[in-house]
Order: structure tokens, then sequence, then C-alpha cells
């Protein structure tokens, strides 16, 4: 099966609306003619929720081809959730996408494998595509290997998910976050081709050939080439490089 590539920008807690807005005309323009414009990489934008209906203006008045997603969203879809923000809120602002069950929400906001099915289900039902993470700490690591935490993840995450429906999954071992210190694309690639394992039993070969799985943990313009090489491995979600223009349009123009 063909993928088209996705490489995702997740901002985290960085870039006001201002900043945001100032952000993506400059990426666009230092982008000018790549190969997003063709469709041979996707590229997705995630910020912060105040910074959504500045970027989605954006993107529409010029043109811009980025996708827009989320970083998080409620399991619940309205009510007296003080704080939560709804899938409902998130498909009207166009965004296409909504992280779920990333390593810092599990690990800072407690979430649950539960929970994140939940916050599955609520995406599906507001025709989100969820990008769903998953990944071992580096003490899992130790104990587990390196598969069988994202896999166990990934299996409940997908519980209860339709055949037919897009999802994208993000391997992304929190060793590996913020940290500089990349996986190899060895072993990126071998924890990917488990993951799409996963996929495959729980819904069907189809689903498992024609989804998304990319890596995740400090992608940089000078080892994305090496991780899309790798032929589980379908894009990358990019933290902290996703904040430097130049560096951010250097990982979208990856060459294998
Ligand atoms: C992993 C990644 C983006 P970074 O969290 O989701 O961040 O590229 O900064 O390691």
């Amino acid at each position: 099966a063909v993928r088209t590539p996705l490489i995702a920008g997740n901002w985290k807690m960085n870039l006001d609306h201002l900043q945001a807005v100032a952000f993506v005309q400059k990426l666009h323009w230092t982008l000018k003619d790549a190969k997003h414009e063709d469709g041979s990489v996707e590229v997705a934008v995630f910020p912060p929720f105040t910074d959504l209906r500045s970027v989605q203006t954006l993107l529409d008045a010029d043109k811009i081809a980025f996708a827009l997603g989320a970083q998080d969203l409620s399991t619940k879809d309205a009510g007296a959730y003080t704080g939560e923000i709804s899938g409902a809120f998130l498909a009207k602002l166009d965004a296409r996408y909504v992280i779920i069950g990333h390593s810092e929400r599990r690990e800072y906001h407690n979430e649950s494998d539960d929970v994140i099915a939940a916050k599955v289900q609520a995406a599906l039902r507001h025709g989100l595509t969820p990008v769903i993470c998953v990944g071992e700490t580096a003490e899992d690591l130790e104990k587990f290997g390196a598969s069988a935490v994202p896999v166990g993840q990934l299996e409940k995450a997908l519980e209860g998910v339709p055949a037919d429906t897009e999802i994208v999954v993000a391997y992304e071992p929190v060793w590996a976050i913020g940290s500089g210190q990349a996986a190899t694309p060895e072993q990126a690639q071998d924890v990917c081709a488990k993951l799409r394992g996963v996929i495959g039993a729980a819904m069907g070969e189809d689903a498992a050939a024609r989804t998304r799985v990319l890596y995740g943990g400090s992608v940089k313009a000078a080892n994305i080439a090496s991780f899309m090489r790798e032929p589980d491995v379908d894009g990358a979600l990019v933290g902290g490089a996703s904040l430097v223009v130049d560096e951010f349009a250097s990982i979208i123009r990856f060459q294998k």
C-alpha cells in the first residue's frame, strides 16, 4: 500500500496566537514549491487550543496546505466539565487530527489506557483522526524490552475501533522525547512494525496496510531521512524541531 508520509509538528505549550500566525506564515513561505503542495507529503501542525482559531483562519485565507490538529480533547462531548475542550469544538475549527495519549499527558495528567481509549472514541464521534501516541519509558525498556509496553497501550486504545476508521499511530519512546537522544532507525522500525501488527489484529489487514505509523522523539533535519528509509515508519511527530521554521522546513523536505 502507498501511504502518504505525515510530518506532524507538536508545538506543545509553545507559541501564543500571534506567534503562531507569524510562524505558520513564515513556514508557508519557506516551503513555497515544496512537495507538500503536490500532496506527496502531508504536513500537520498541532498548536495549543488558544491558537487554533487564528491558525485555521490563516490556513483558510491563504490557502495553505497544512492540516490542523489539536494536542488533546475531552472524553466528553459537552456539559459541566470546567476547562475541558470537546471534540465537537475542534471539528468546528476544521481540525482534522487530535493527538491522544502523548506521554506528557500520561505522565503529568495521569491519563490511563482507559481514558485514552475513551478519548479515541470521542475523537471518532466528531470525525477527527486520532494520532494515538504510545511508547515505553527507560525503566520499561530495561524491564520489558522496547515493544511490550507500546504494543499493550495500542491494543487498549484500539478496542472497539471499527475496521474502516482512519487513525494515525505514533511510536514515541519516552526516553527519546526532548532528550536529543533519538531511537535508532532500526529500533523505530522494529517497534513500528509490531504496532502495525497490532493494527492488523484489531482492525484487519487493510487497515494495517493503509494506516500511518509515525516515529517521534528528538526528530530533526539531520536524522529524518534515516527514519523515513524504514519501511514501517510513515512519518514523524516532531516536538522541539517543529518550533524552528528552517529546521521544520528541512524535515518536511526530507530526501530518503
Ligand atoms: C515527542 C516529540 C513530539 P521532541 O514528544 O511529540 O518531541 O521532538 O521534542 O522529542
